[in-house]
């Protein structure tokens, strides 16, 4: 290896990782310079990895990762190894463990950068927050998480952008999960009658849209989760995703499954609790929003009802719909709008961060 060679160690081989790993290895070969070496993988329950850092193939690095009879190292000896590889290393977190999301500033510090759609280090407490930023600032790695909201969408670039560019943000608002957008333009189209409520929950879990448990998207917490992370962009330091009004849509009788599975199980029997809310709506259709109150530092989630004429009312699959109102834009706002879940689409985020990445190291 080389000092032009960059290291990647993937952690998180799900939905999303088996998307980035195609991504990665086409990537590889559209820009052979700097050589981009995988140079560790993991699951929950197995890693592969070489002692002296030797690329691990990108074309069958799934099928050998299953066959490894290696646990994964812990997180602290993993930093340690991707410190002293032979160039610049980078995390790909593609898990969504609160475990991986605690290990970045450590990560950071040692001069390893991160790449990540998951959003629990972001929208966790607001010390890990600025323990991530200081850390980067201090070292001069970058950490990048444009897929933690809206997937590959660019929505936290562009707020970025706005930001630093001295435009002023005055109100976010807008629907944030592909999941609840999916399920509410099936269950409560704009023409026609829906489906069933848990089956159309079922379909979102089978097409990749919902987080590993459908109950993170259904109680609010993954919208949530997203605007805390964009408030925080904004300037307001939200202290975490539970410390502002959100509406779940979980019953309570069920709040106390198990699983995932127990509760997918039994959910058929609270479908007529949601044909009440879809009927309720009366002339209009019911959607899950979110937003945000810069000013008057006011942050929520949960059920509105739209005219059928308002953008929000005509979203699409599971299209994601992001409004910023600023003082330059006025009262037009720029709105981003696009497929918002998905491995393919969320994995384009996260190798768009790492060619960013790449081009600061
Ligand atoms: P999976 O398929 O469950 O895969 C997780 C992988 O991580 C598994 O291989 C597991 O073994 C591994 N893993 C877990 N803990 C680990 C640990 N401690 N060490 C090593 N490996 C570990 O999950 P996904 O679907 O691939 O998601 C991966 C990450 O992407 C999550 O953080 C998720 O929040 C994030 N993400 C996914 C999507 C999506 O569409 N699937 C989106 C954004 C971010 O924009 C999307 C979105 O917001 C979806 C949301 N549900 C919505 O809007 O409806």
């Amino acid at each position: 290896a080389s000092a032009s060679t960059i290291f990647i160690a993937v952690i998180g081989a799900g939905g999303v990782g088996k998307c980035f790993l195609t991504q990665l290895r086409d990537l590889a070969v559209r820009r052979p310079s700097p050589k981009l070496s995988l140079c560790y993988i993991a699951t929950s329950r197995k890693a592969l990895y070489n002692d002296d850092y030797s690329a691990i193939n990108l074309d069958n690095a799934i099928d050998v990762l299953a066959a490894s009879s290696k646990a994964p190292p812990t997180l602290t000896d993993l930093v340690a190894y991707l410190s002293k590889a032979p160039g610049k290393a980078i995390i790909v977190d593609n898990t969504s463990s609160q475990d991986v999301a605690e290990t970045y500033p450590a990560a950071l510090k040692a001069g390893v950068s991160i790449v990540t759609p998951n959003k629990k280090a972001f929208s966790g407490s607001y010390q890990l927050w600025q323990d991530i930023f200081q850390a980067s600032a201090a070292s001069g790695a970058q950490v990048y998480h444009e897929s933690s909201v809206g997937a590959g969408l660019p929505v936290i670039s562009t707020l970025k952008d706005l930001v630093e560019t001295g435009d002023e943000v005055t109100k976010i608002e807008g629907v944030f999960s592909g999941t609840m957008s999916f399920l509410f333009n099936s269950f409560a189209p704009l023409t026609g009658s829906g489906g069933e409520w848990s089956e159309e929950v079922k379909k979102a879990k089978a097409l990749g849209y919902t987080e590993p448990d459908p109950r993170d998207d259904l109680n609010g917490l993954d919208v949530a989760r997203k605007l805390t992370i964009l408030a925080r962009l904004a300037g307001l330091p939200v202290e975490s995703p539970t410390s502002f009004p959100v509406e779940s849509l979980i019953p309570k009788e069920l709040e106390s499954c198990s699983s995932g599975d127990e509760f997918l199980e039994k959910l058929p029997s609270f479908d007529q609790q949601m044909e009440e809310k879809k009927a309720s709506a009366g002339d209009k259709v019911i959607r899950f929003v979110g937003s945000i109150d810069v000013g008057a530092k006011d942050v929520k989630v949960g059920l509105q009802t739209f005219d059928p004429s308002h953008p929000i009312a005509a979203l699409k699959g599971s299209d994601n719909i992001i409004s910023f109102y600023t003082k330059r834009y006025g009262s037009n706002p720029l709105i981003v709008q696009g497929a918002g879940a998905g491995g393919d689409v969320t994995a384009m985020g996260v190798t768009a961060d790492l060619i960013k990445v790449i081009g600061q190291l």
